[in-house]
């Protein structure tokens, strides 16, 4: 089943999803292939693959060890158009559509393209909105790109509107990798009100009581991160899904 059927059922059975971003090199092959190979006992749905500064050979290894170890869908999630890879099942090809630096709305897109096409890979089409979180994060500072600011709904509600009208299938607020912190709560819930595509939200989630008040916002996909990389995942990853899992 493609990765967005897949999505829009999973959304049909439960609240959200639990999605897992792995940084490659920076979590143990052990873990990765517990996590993967659990996947369904720990209610993680997805996971993303990717970070800021990596190489195809890092990316492929990950996404191997991942495919291997269970049967989650595996998407990358890319810094750059040089992290594809044919293994994984499919990719969120991103715009940035809230900054205003043409390489990373349609240049970085342009390069990939044919290469996504050759691969085969499934493209998601995702509409990332960097939203303002405190310190800079590595995607602002990578990106040359002013996240939206967190007080003003309308501005995140008028990208979301864009998004929609150029045909997006996903809307992703982004706090940014680590972030101090997350996107607000008012801003998933009023942007959440103007689109019916599924809405992602990561950066800075670290407890399960932030899982559940950006779900109970509006988010339909969870995305977390840095958090596991420093904390024993299992655990948490149980008490995270709750949030997440429960039925329609
Ligand atoms: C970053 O939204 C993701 O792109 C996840 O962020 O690493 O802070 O969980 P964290």
């Amino acid at each position: 089943m493609p990765v967005y059927d897949y999505i829009r059922q999973r959304l049909k059975e439960q609240t959200a999803l639990l999605t897992i971003l792995i940084d490659p090199g920076k979590t143990d092959g052990e873990t990765l292939r517990r996590m993967a190979g659990h996947s369904r006992e720990l209610g993680i749905d997805l996971f993303l693959v990717g970070g800021s500064l990596l190489s195809a050979d890092m990316m492929d290894n990950t996404l191997s060890l991942l495919k291997q170890s269970g049967d989650t869908p595996v998407v990358i999630f890319p810094g750059g158009a040089q992290q594809l890879s044919a293994r994984a099942d499919a990719l969120l090809f991103l715009s940035l559509l809230s900054g205003r630096n043409p390489e990373f709305l349609i240049g970085q897109q342009v390069i990939s393209a044919p290469l996504i096409h050759q691969m085969g890979l499934e493209a998601l089409s995702t509409a990332y909105l960097l939203v303002e979180s405190g310190r800079t994060t590595s995607v602002e500072f990578m990106s040359g790109s002013k996240p939206l600011p967190g007080h003003k709904p309308d501005i995140a509600v008028a990208h979301a509107l864009a998004a929609r009208y150029l045909g997006f299938k996903m809307i992703y607020l982004e706090a940014g990798s680590g972030a101090e912190r997350p996107v607000p709560d008012m801003l998933i819930s009023a942007v959440k009100k103007h689109i019916d595509i599924p809405l992602i939200v990561g950066g800075g989630l670290r407890s399960a009581a932030d899982v559940q008040a950006k779900v109970k916002a509006g988010a339909d996909i969870i995305v977390i991160g840095t958090h596991f990389e420093h904390n024993d995942p299992f655990d948490q990853i149980l008490q995270f899904s709750q949030h997440t899992r429960s039925p329609k």
